[in-house]
């Protein structure tokens, strides 16, 4: 079967939308660091949109900081791929032009280095996920302890970490006296670009503390609030794409019919007209923020290790079960809600009944699993933030100790069947042991889990209510299961 590619574009059906600029011409204007799904169907999107409006030298360099995986997809279809935006009744195929080619940092540091210092590009996007920040999570300090920080900080010329790959590049333009470029971050963190530039500053004062001044002086980190869902593909994707576009796409990514970017506008080297397109760009993005990660994230998180346990594959099959669906609306009416408040004209009761319906689309196979990785770097911004705030008065916490429960009892590695579960998380090996510890005591456990600084801070540990609250739901998971207990308490 032959690859979608530049030769092939124009034998696609006439319902693929394709590129409707030069392709041979277009210049990368923007290096992306972490080239997955998720950028391939939300930045590169907006990008190719400006590209189709009005040009522009726009186009992306996607760099791999680990596997060859993507660039082994994208290299034989010249950087092409296909977008499906699937709703429950629809689906819309585009394919997307905007990334010209892509680089594995770990093959050759030095060149993706030269590439970022390179004039002609103005910015650098980053989706590397929250551990790629290389932070404590519960502080925002750089982890200096961290192997790849290190490292980094010993051969800056073949970094290994995004922090040591724009300290590199932002040195390398310094020196050269090349202007800087804006370094976006685009993953889910709250204040992500201050976030960036904290671990960057502290990172680049070890470096120089001339070399850091000059960063402050010229670098700009915006933030942004970024959303749209965006499940692994499948192979069974990849098959129906081939056969709706007579070609193979190894490439191709589903996503949702919404999508949302916020940026705040403050670009140290120009930018193209993602406002044009349907972003959102704003003097403050915290509001907006706020609002997805509690109640999107927080949810999803919640959903994520509740529905995992409950023995629920996919996030459209939890939304099924309607003592989950009370619980999400109770979570997005207290918790979450009673916390956010919603910027002017922004209907948030609509917003709300909008995402569980984003929940529930059945046509995206979203993994409770996928959700579930990395909880010790997602939960401090999707769940403990907001404990704080409603600790801090006579808010509800219960959810929030639900889901935190919740994630205790996955992350002990064994599912209630007694089989092993596949946690994916840094601090994975810690937090089984911690809850091995307790040898099967969830008061323990809890203790133990808790404990962890780098997620819980030095505060959670004591605060009776939290503490308490979460040992109860942990016990009744333990005694009656997941699924039973949110039955018990969610039923109708
Ligand atoms: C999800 C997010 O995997 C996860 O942790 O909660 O990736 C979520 O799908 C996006 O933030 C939606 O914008």
């Amino acid at each position: 079967m032959k690859r979608l590619s530049n030769e092939t574009l124009s034998q696609l059906p006439s319902k693929v939308q394709t590129p409707r600029y030069d392709r041979s011409t277009l210049k990368a204007g923007i290096v992306h660091l972490g080239i997955g799904a998720f950028h391939r169907a939300h930045q590169a999107f907006y990008t190719e949109a400006v590209l189709n409006q009005f040009g522009g030298d726009w186009g992306i360099v996607g760099c791999s900081l680990r596997s060859a995986g993507v660039r082994d997809q994208l290299a034989p279809q010249d950087g092409l791929y296909t977008l499906v935006e699937r709703s429950s009744d629809s689906e819309k195929f585009q394919v997307i032009g905007a990334v010209r080619n892509v680089m594995v940092g770990p093959e050759d540091p030095a060149a993706l280095v030269a590439t970022m210092a390179d004039p002609d590009i103005k910015i650098v996007s980053l989706t590397v996920t929250e551990k790629g920040y290389c932070h404590d999570p519960a502080t925002g300090d750089l982890n200096l302890d961290n192997p790849d920080i290190r490292h980094d900080l010993e051969n800056l010329h073949a970094p290994k970490s995004a922090i040591g790959y724009l300290a590199a590049a932002l040195k390398a333009r310094m020196d050269a006296g090349v202007p800087s470029f804006t370094a976006l971050s685009c993953d889910n963190l709250p204040n992500n670009g201050q976030v960036l530039e904290k671990a960057l500053h502290q990172f680049a004062e070890k470096v120089a503390p001339d070399f850091a001044q000059w960063v402050k002086t010229n670098t700009t980190f915006p933030c942004t609030m970024i959303d749209r869902i965006v499940p692994a593909t499948t192979d069974e994707d990849r098959a129906h794409v081939e056969s709706v576009l007579g070609v193979r796409d190894e490439g191709t990514v589903l996503t949702e019919p919404f999508t949302q970017w916020v940026i705040e506008d403050k670009f140290a080297n120009g930018r193209p007209q993602w406002e044009e397109v349907g972003a959102q760009l704003v003097d403050e993005v915290e509001v907006f923020e706020k609002i997805k990660l509690r109640l999107l994230n927080g949810a999803h998180s919640t959903i994520a290790y509740a529905g995992y346990l409950a023995g629920f594959e996919y996030v459209s099959e939890v939304m099924a079960e309607p003592a989950f669906v009370k619980m999400v609306e109770t979570y997005h009416a207290r918790e979450a809600g009673e916390t956010v408040a919603a910027p002017e004209g922004f209907d948030i009761e609509f917003y709300k009944e909008q995402l569980r319906d984003r929940f529930r689309n059945k046509s995206l196979k979203h993994r409770t699993w996928q959700i579930a990785m990395d909880g010790s770097q997602k939960l401090p911004q999707r769940l403990l933030h907001t404990l704080r705030e409603q600790l801090d008065g006579p808010g509800h916490i219960d959810i929030i100790t639900l889901g935190v429960a919740a994630w205790i009892r996955y992350v002990s590695g064994v599912d209630e069947k007694g089989q092993p579960i596949d946690v994916s998380d840094p601090l994975a090996q810690t937090l089984r042991e911690a809850c091995d510890s307790a040898k099967g005591n969830p008061a323990a456990m809890v203790k133990a889990v808790v404990g962890i600084k780098e997620v819980f801070g030095y505060d959670l540990f004591s605060e009776p209510r939290f503490v308490e609250s979460t040992v109860a739901w942990l016990e009744a998971f333990y005694e009656k299961g997941v699924l039973a207990t949110i039955r018990e308490h969610f039923g109708a």
